[in-house]
């Protein structure tokens, strides 16, 4: 036998529209699995299935208007013989919950006048349908809260419909009478509201409705009640205190089991509707987001995925291990260490010219000098002239661990990514063996046969790309150091002597570091110091 199944009491809605089908014809369905979702501007509700059975025919189509009564589709029932060919004229939980449950207390009104009394209403669970108990989903007012009427209060939840629970009297919240979770009923009070109203709709005391009574108070008869919902549709309507959405029961209850904020998910139904599938894909990327290379900061908003096909041609490159964990290495030390860049320059004039009459003397023994060599050795004078930037904070923000060996990273391009050799006891090093071991370093990395304690217990790095070019950069710091030298190419530049210009090497020094461990003003020094070094590496022998 089939049953037809109409459009529910609506209420006062009138521009109900069909939304969203949720079955097609030949589904197997349970009884009270959602057939569809109508929406009106307030509100919107899923229509449950009265019965179990196929679904044999749908008269209406997304978009179509409808009204109460209008027919919305056919069911086989599964029961041989149960089922009449009477239209179900109620086929959704939508009995129409207008029978509020309030009491009123209001004081006595003094003679001669006041245009304003003093009342006070406690609001109760209204008229919930077929369900016999309810749940407080959501409170959305606190003891001394100022509402305004028709603010909603509580959110209520059966397993059918979501309803809020508005004020009709403008006032203060005097007490909430249930917490989330509780389980109630109707006609249960919930929220206890004082409030004024005016004097002329007030009532003699004698009319009292037998409702709560406030000490020292009178009670007129109850206002001319105001629908709490107005309508069954206004009874599934889904907005949430913070953000308004849409989304059906069901969905609610999904995103409550799953602990997902449902004002953080986008839907992706008709008018943004949230659906059940929206809920899934949103827990299954923050699954995901949490286990890759890249976590996310704490509440730092992710970036949207995007379809980039839509766009254009692409080619997917897979990451290589290095890179994913460079990549996850450099976000970390990013979210973790605040950041500041000191950038100076280095006359390195006189330092060139040494170094390309050093190279045609070495040549012939296969070794080349780049300022890489230089400025390792003007590090190491700087970092023991400034012990804290060869330093680490302890976990606990303690005390500075100030290392007494130099051990130099290098940061090195590798096609498989950033890798970090590490120059060992480079204070114990001539220049010309630095440079030797630096290269080889640099190239046992590109070539993949790096020895895994060649990239550990580095105290400071330095990353030049000073053999590619750029003006200065911002080098991230390599935790758990403290700072980091970026170099870029040196130029040419003329510089002012007080009564020429004259032609001078300069290069640019770009040092980020740790503002925990360091000062500006510190970073500012250790700078100078690099740039006098390069200026003239006879310091180090001082
Ligand atoms: N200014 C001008 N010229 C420079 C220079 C500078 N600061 N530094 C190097 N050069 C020159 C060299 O003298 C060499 O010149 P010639 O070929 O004429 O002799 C040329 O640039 C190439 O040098 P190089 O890069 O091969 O050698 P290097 O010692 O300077 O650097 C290494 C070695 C391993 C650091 C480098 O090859 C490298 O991989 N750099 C990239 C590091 C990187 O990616 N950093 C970014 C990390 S993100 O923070």
């Amino acid at each position: 036998m089939s049953e037809k199944v109409l459009v529910p009491d609506v209420g006062e809605a009138e521009d109900v529209e069909v939304v969203e089908l949720l079955v097609a014809v030949g589904d197997t369905i349970a009884a009270d699995d959602s057939l569809l979702v109508l929406e009106s501007d307030k509100a919107s509700m899923e229509v449950p299935s009265p019965i179990g059975g196929t679904v044999v025919s749908i008269a209406v189509s997304e978009g179509d208007k409808v009204e109460e009564g209008t027919l919305l589709l056919e069911i086989d029932s599964v029961e041989t013989g149960s089922a009449s060919d009477e239209p179900v004229a109620e086929a959704a939980p939508a009995e129409e919950v207008t029978a509020r449950s309030t009491s009123e207390d209001v004081p006595a009104e003094p003679t001669g006048t006041p245009k304003k009394i003093e009342t006070s209403k406690v609001i109760s669970v209204p008229d919930v349908g077929d369900a016999e108990e309810v749940t407080v989903v959501e409170l959305l007012v606190r003891q001394g809260d100022s509402v305004t009427d028709g603010d909603s209060l509580v959110v209520l939840e059966s397993d059918k419909a979501s309803m809020e629970i508005p004020t009709d009297l403008t006032g203060v919240v005097q007490e909430v009478m249930v917490h989330e979770g509780d389980e109630v009923k109707e006609g249960d009070p919930l929220v206890t509201i004082v409030g004024t109203v005016d004097a002329s709709d007030s009532v003699p005391a004698d009319e009292d409705d037998g409702g709560d009574d406030t000490a020292g108070v009178t009670k007129p008869a109850p206002q001319p009640a105001k629908p709490l919902a107005e309508t069954p549709m206004e009874a599934e309507q889904t907005t949430t205190s913070s953000a308004k959405v849409y989304a059906g029961p069901a969905v609610r209850k999904q995103a409550r089991e799953y602990g997902v904020d449902l004002s953080t998910v986008s839907g992706t139904g008709r008018k943004d509707r949230i659906l059940k599938e929206d809920i899934q894909l949103y827990v299954k990327q923050r699954l995901s987001s949490s286990s890759s290379a890249q976590p996310q900061g704490s509440g730092i908003p992710e970036i949207p995925v995007q379809d980039f096909t839509k766009f254009g041609e692409i080619e997917e490159k897979t990451l290589s291990r290095i890179r994913k964990v460079s990549a996850k290495n450099l976000h970390r030390s990013w979210l973790n260490i605040p950041h500041v860049t000191q950038f100076d320059e280095a006359d390195i004039t006189d330092l060139e010219t040494f170094r390309s009459s050093q190279n045609q003397i070495l040549q012939k023994d296969g070794v080349k000098l780049t300022p890489l060599a230089f400025l390792v050795k003007a590090v190491v004078d700087a970092l023991i002239r400034y012990p804290q930037f060869n330093s680490s904070i302890s976990k606990d923000y303690d005390h500075l661990v100030l290392k007494k060996y130099y051990h130099i990273g290098i940061a090195v391009e590798t096609d498989d990514g950033l890798v970090v050799p590490v120059l060992k006891d480079a204070d114990k090093k001539g220049i010309v063996q630095i440079a030797q071991e630096t290269a080889a370093l640099a190239a046992q990395a590109r070539d993949k046969k790096l020895p895994m304690d060649a990239m550990q217990g580095a105290s400071f790095t330095i990353s030049s790309l000073g053999g590619i070019g750029g003006t200065k950069f911002t080098p991230i710091v390599n935790a758990p150091e403290v700072a980091i030298l970026g170099v870029s190419r040196s130029k040419v530049t003329p510089v002012w002597d007080g009564s020429d210009f004259q032609p001078r090497t300069i290069l640019p020094l770009s040092l980020s570091y740790d503002h925990r461990a360091i000062d500006g003003a510190e970073a500012a020094r250790f700078t100078n110091y690099l740039a006098k070094v390069l200026s003239d590496m006879r310091h180090v022998l001082l």
